[in-house]
């Protein structure tokens, strides 16, 4: 240590200086490494959780927004229910009312079917009764004609008694009384006697009677019950049977009084007169023609059988006397040549194409043979001949309405004629 010491450089000193230095370098380096170390794992250990911070708090926002989502879901779900339930309730609303409904439609149906039922035992009941009326009416009928038929026979059978009587008294008689019963077959047969002319009184009361008018052709239409008389009034007037204004056909004639029509048609100047009961009087027949008045008549329509009937004899031979035309006129062509076609064995439910022939051959025949029929009748009746009129009232009425029936067969002649009887009115 010393001077010299001084001027020396003290190499270890320096060495140790420069280790001190050199170590406290190296501490002061590691210090410094052990810091920037600590400052790094400090800066890791920030970062390390500032992202955890981040993943909680990126956690946190998921879950807030799946809390949210689940919310909305119930929410949603809830307003779905509550949707559901109002459908529900509407529907059922709508079926309890659509039940109620029916309900009272079935009701009603139940009830309109009591009634329809009600009024179907009421209508039931009406025709039972109606049913037993017309039974008992038909009954009470049927006995009332048992009576007539009964009264009838009683009388017949009387008659034939009182017969027999005379009969009787008149063998008796011999000589005298069968003198007395020759004449009288006599008067009887030729069924016109005595001639008795009407006086201008008996005249003008029949007039009125038939309420004669000047100007129109009075025509009577007489004939034994069921001949048609009436049937051909109609069909002279245009008229069908069952129309409202036409004459009652197929009844009983148990009047006698005169059925008066005029026709229809203005241009027809033409009176029909329905003259019931000849043949079913009690007047001799001899007497019928003065008794009905058929004097006042312009013309007179026999409408026969196949046979006379002294009434028609009695008419015939009258109209004669009085100088009035008569027309012998025979009805129901149609029917009478359908029973010649079923007597031929002609059977109409045939479908064969041989009605017409079987039709021809019938209508033939029935001409053939009513018109010799009638000759022989007025032979007979000691008349002169003339025509019979066949015709059908069907036909007679078509003719008359303007229409050209299919079968024919003296309706236009027996127009034609009767026009051609009837004067010229102006
Ligand atoms: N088929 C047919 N029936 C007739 C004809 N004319 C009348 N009749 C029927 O014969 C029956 C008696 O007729 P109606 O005119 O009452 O005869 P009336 O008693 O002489 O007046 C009735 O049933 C009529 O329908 C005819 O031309 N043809
Ligand atoms: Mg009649």
């Amino acid at each position: 240590m010393g001077g010299g010491q001084s001027h020396h450089v003290d190499w270890a000193a320096i060495h140790a200086r420069e280790r001190a230095e050199a170590e406290a370098r190296a501490r002061a380096e590691a210090a410094r490494q052990e810091a920037e170390r600590a400052a790094q794992a400090a800066r890791a250990e920030a970062e390390r959780l500032r992202r955890e911070a981040e993943a909680a708090r990126q956690r946190f926002q998921a879950e807030q927004a799946e809390a949210a989502r689940r919310a909305q879901a119930a929410r949603e779900e809830a307003e779905r229910q509550r949707r559901e339930r109002e459908q529900a309730e509407q529907a059922a609303r709508a079926a309890r009312e659509a039940a109620e409904a029916r309900a009272r439609q079935e009701q009603q149906r139940a009830e309109q079917l009591a009634r329809e039922a009600e009024e179907e035992r009421r209508r039931k009941i009406a025709a039972e009764e109606a049913a037993r009326q017309a039974a008992l009416a038909a009954k009470q009928e049927q006995e009332r004609q048992q009576r007539v038929r009964e009264e009838e026979n009683r009388r017949l059978q009387a008659q034939k008694e009182a017969a027999e009587r005379a009969a009787q008294k008149a063998a008796e008689e011999a000589k005298q009384a069968q003198a007395a019963r020759e004449d009288a077959e006599r008067k009887l047969q030729e069924g016109t006697r005595p001639v008795v002319t009407p006086t201008p009184e008996e005249y003008s009361a029949f007039r009125a009677k038939i309420q004669h008018t000047q100007g129109f052709f009075h025509v009577a239409i007489s004939g034994i019950a069921g001949s048609g008389k009436s049937s051909l009034v109609n069909a002279f007037r245009g008229k069908h049977n069952m129309d409202f204004d036409a004459a009652a056909v197929g009844v009983n004639e148990t009047t006698l009084t005169v059925a008066r029509y005029p026709d229809p048609n203005p241009s027809n100047r033409f009176i029909w007169y329905d003259v019931p009961g000849a043949g079913t009087l009690k007047v001799p027949d001899w007497k019928y023609f003065n008794q009905q008045g058929l004097f006042v008549f312009d013309c007179i329509l026999v409408v026969v059988n196949n046979r006379f009937t002294a009434t028609d004899v009695a008419i015939l031979t009258n109209a004669r006397r009085f100088g009035i035309p008569a027309f012998i006129v025979r009805s129901k062509a149609d029917q009478h040549i359908k029973n010649l076609m079923k007597d031929m064995g002609y059977d109409s439910d045939d479908e064969g194409g041989n009605k017409a022939s079987y039709f021809a051959r019938a209508r033939d025949q029935y001409v053939a043979e009513t018109t010799r029929s009638i000759r022989t009748n007025l032979q007979e009746a000691k008349l002169p001949d003339q025509p019979v009129y066949l015709v059908t009232n069907v036909a007679l009425q078509a003719v008359v309405t303007g229409k050209t029936p299919k079968k024919m067969l003296d309706e236009v002649k027996l127009l034609t004629d009767l026009a051609g009887t009837a004067p010229r009115y102006p």
